[in-house]
Order: structure tokens, then sequence, then C-alpha cells
């Protein structure tokens, strides 16, 4: 009789047994972040150029792609929008096809970390998005080490192609190194560098199509020492997506014309050989203030740039590139990269397709772009001196730009011209 209740409790206990395990299995699903109904973009892997490889990234991360009903996912654009202090913890909802890059030296290791760590505190923590870096020397253990420890997403190492790094056979370097020398005597800034100009030539032309970024549709462009003054609330790689943008900028200037003296007969040759890729409705008045004739100078400054990689590998975007590096300018001038691209997305791109990200606050020395008016800076903890912002002074072109598109300029900008 004993032994027969002692088999019931048995019976009894190995039931309860199965059950727990049933809800358990059953309730840890009932918890897991609810699936992103994404397909991709269609692009494939693409072999490791050069250096390492780490697969660290988070492991529930969101699924990446295009394809996604956006309604689904609400984005927090202002103060007034649900979800705009959700700033704890991995975001759900879609990640664009979309990284970080960064060109550098081993030495600017613990210049890139600064940058890394604002970029991560005020963003991509919650996002895990990852980072290609891209030199023309082998990165070191201690790059690699630092900079991966750092980044919440993927790192991806890559060594630059030595053809995307040289003079093209084209060029006459005795006339290159004529030019780097009367540019040192007039104390042109990087005027006597070499590696300043292959830096702006491949920044111009390369950058896009290593190996590494065929991976992905959009990029964020991050250099050593700069700042990040603001929290980031919500994606910008998703905003340009979803907007159709195709290029950004915070902070814009004039260029010092020593640099690119004929940059602009470079461009006129192009429109003219090339009408078809001339948007409708592009932003020449940025460009020029007598209807094309001659360049007013003003450039977006590219150290900071959210923009489409499939533009810049566009036929479009290629001619343009390939038609300016055979003129020769990169070398027999210093044409810098900013100008390059700023002149291709205001002739090529509809207006509509530029942004102007207000709200990312941002420094590269010598120069602060700090939102105007004190509620949206309040909004934003934002830690920048409002009277350091460089937008509305004389040497700035972001008061063009607004007029450009007919934009309001935001309250209080007067003052801080
Ligand atoms: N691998 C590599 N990267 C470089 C080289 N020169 C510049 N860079 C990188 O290219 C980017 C632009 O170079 P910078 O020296 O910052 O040029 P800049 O912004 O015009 O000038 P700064 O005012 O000095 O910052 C940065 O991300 C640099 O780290 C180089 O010779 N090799
Ligand atoms: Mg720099």
């Amino acid at each position: 009789m004993a032994a027969g209740s002692a088999r019931y409790v048995r019976y009894i206990l190995v039931a309860f047994f199965i059950l727990a395990g049933l809800y358990f299995v059953s309730n840890s699903r009932a918890v897991a972040p609810p699936a992103v109904p994404l397909s991709g973009s269609g692009n494939t892997a693409a072999p490791v150029n050069g250096g390492g490889d780490t697969t660290k990234g988070a492991p529930n991360a969101p699924k990446i792609g295009s394809d996604y009903d956006p309604a689904k996912f609400p984005m927090a654009m202002t103060p007034n929008d649900p979800g705009w202090n959700d700033l704890a913890g991995i975001k759900d909802g879609p990640r664009m096809n979309a990284t970080f890059v960064t060109l550098a030296r081993n030495s600017d290791v613990w210049e890139i970390a600064k940058s890394i760590r604002q970029v991560e505190d005020r963003f991509n923590r919650r996002y895990g998005y990852d980072w290609v870096f891209l030199n023309d020397q082998p990165f070191d253990d201690t790059f690699k080490k630092v900079t991966t420890s750092l980044v919440s997403g993927k790192t991806h190492y890559g060594l630059i192609p030595e053809e995307h790094w040289s003079f093209p056979e084209w060029i006459d370097t005795d006339k290159a190194a004529k030019v780097r020398e009367d540019m040192k005597q007039r104390q042109i800034i990087y005027g006597d560098s070499i590696s300043y100009r292959h830096m702006c030539r491949f920044e111009s032309g390369f950058f896009f199509r290593q190996a590494l970024m065929m991976n992905y549709d959009y990029y964020w462009r991050v250099e050593p020492s700069i700042e990040l003054y603001c929290d980031v609330h919500y994606d910008p790689f998703r905003y340009m997506h979803e907007n159709n943008k195709k290029y950004s900028f915070v902070l814009s200037l004039l260029e010092y014309m020593e640099t690119i003296p004929t940059l602009w007969d470079s461009v006129k040759k192009f429109m003219k050989n090339h009408p078809e890729h001339i948007a409708a409705g592009n932003s020449l008045g940025f460009l020029s203030d007598d209807g094309g004739e001659t360049y007013n100078r003003c450039h977006f400054w590219s150290n900071f740039e959210v923009g489409s990689l499939n533009w810049l590998r566009s036929d479009q975007y290629i001619d343009y590139f390939n038609s300016l590096d055979q003129d020769g300018g990169f070398f027999y001038e210093r044409w810098g990269d900013a100008p390059v691209h700023s002149i291709a997305a205001a002739l090529m791109l509809k207006k509509e397709e530029l942004h102007f990200f207000n709200d990312i606050a941002y420094y590269h020395v010598p120069f602060t772009h700090c939102p105007t008016g004190e509620k949206t800076r309040e909004a934003l903890k934002c830690h920048c001196n409002p009277k350091e912002n460089f937008d509305w002074k004389g040497y700035s072109c972001t008061s063009k730009f607004f007029d450009v598109n007919n934009m309001e300029k935001p309250k209080g900008w007067e003052e801080e011209s």
C-alpha cells in the first residue's frame, strides 16, 4: 500500500516538473523581442578587406533592412512624441543597413576613442550599429582592442588598396611637388602634405566602395577628436531612409579659395559633358550667387556626414568623381572632399534630398554646431555653449541653406549671429 502511494507521489512529481518545464519554455518565448518584419536590402557580405573582423553585436538586436511599416514603429522626433525620453536599454524596432565609418591612423587611437565614447553614450549604445575603420596601413592590436571595446555594434577593420591611396598614373608628380613647395611658401594649411591629398581623394572617391562598405546602404562619418553635445533621441539613419534623404550636414562654411582655384571650372566642364546627371530642383543657389558662373565657396563640412552609400556608388556620382580626378586638382591644387561632396550633393540631388540635422550638436576643431533655442537644448540635454554656435555667423553658409530652401530659421537666430 505504502509502495503504491509512493508510486503515485512520483507520478505527480514527474507530471509537475513536465508542466513547469512547458510553462517556462512557453513563457520565455512570450518575452522574446517582437519580430520585425524586415527582408533586408539584398546586399551580400563582402570579404573582409585587410584587418580583422569582430563578431560582437547585440544577440537580440532587431533585424536589419528597409522593408517595414514605419507606422508600426513610431519614432519620437520631438519632446511631445511618446517615447521621447525612452533612452534606456536597447531600442526595439527596425535598424537600417548602416554603419559608422572612420578613416584613421593607428596613432589616432586615443582621439577616436573619445569620439566613439561620445557617439555611443549619446546614441549608439541603444542601437548597436556597426563601425568600419579604414586605414592605409594595417591597424595594430591596440587600435583594434580599444575601439572594439567601445563600440556596441560589430567592428570591422579595412586596409585601403594602394590604388586608392597613391598618385594615379596620369598625374605629373614633378608638377605636383612644385605645387606643394609653392603652397608651403604661401603657408596654405596642409598645402605641402602628400598624405592629406591622398586622404581628400580617398574620402571623395573611394571610401564608399571599399569591400567592407559594400555591405551597407547608409554611413555616418566620424573623425577623431569630435564632440557630440546633445542626446540623439531618434535614429538618424531611419530618418534619412524614411524621408528619402541622401546627404546631410550639421556645419557649413566657406572654403579657402587657394585650395580650389580651378575646381569650379572642372565642375562646369562636368556639367556640360553630363547634363543628364544634374538634378531638376537642385541647390545651385547654395553654391553660386550668379546662377552658376562662379562658386561662392559654400560647402557642407564633411567631417560629419550621414548619407546614402548607394548614391555615392551611383553612375552619377562616379562619373562626377572620375571627371574631377582626371583634371588632377587633388594633386595640382588641394581639393578637399568637403567641397567635392557638397557640390555633388547640391547639383545632383533634389533640394529635398539634403538635410540639416539641427538636433545633432557637434564640434570639430574649431567650429561648433549648438542647436539654437534654449528649449531645444534642454530637451536634448545639451552641454554646448550656445554662444559658440557657428550656424548664423558670417563665415557659415547655413543661413544661405535656409534661404535657398525657404526654411524658417529657428527662434533666436539673430542673437547668435
Ligand atoms: N589612415 C590615415 N588616415 C588619415 C591620414 N590623414 C588623415 N587621416 C584621417 O582622415 C580624416 C581627416 O583628416 P584630418 O587630419 O582630421 O583633416 P582635417 O579634419 O581637415 O583637419 P584637422 O583640423 O587637423 O582635423 C581623419 O579621420 C583622420 O584620422 C593618413 O595619412 N592616414
Ligand atoms: Mg579632422
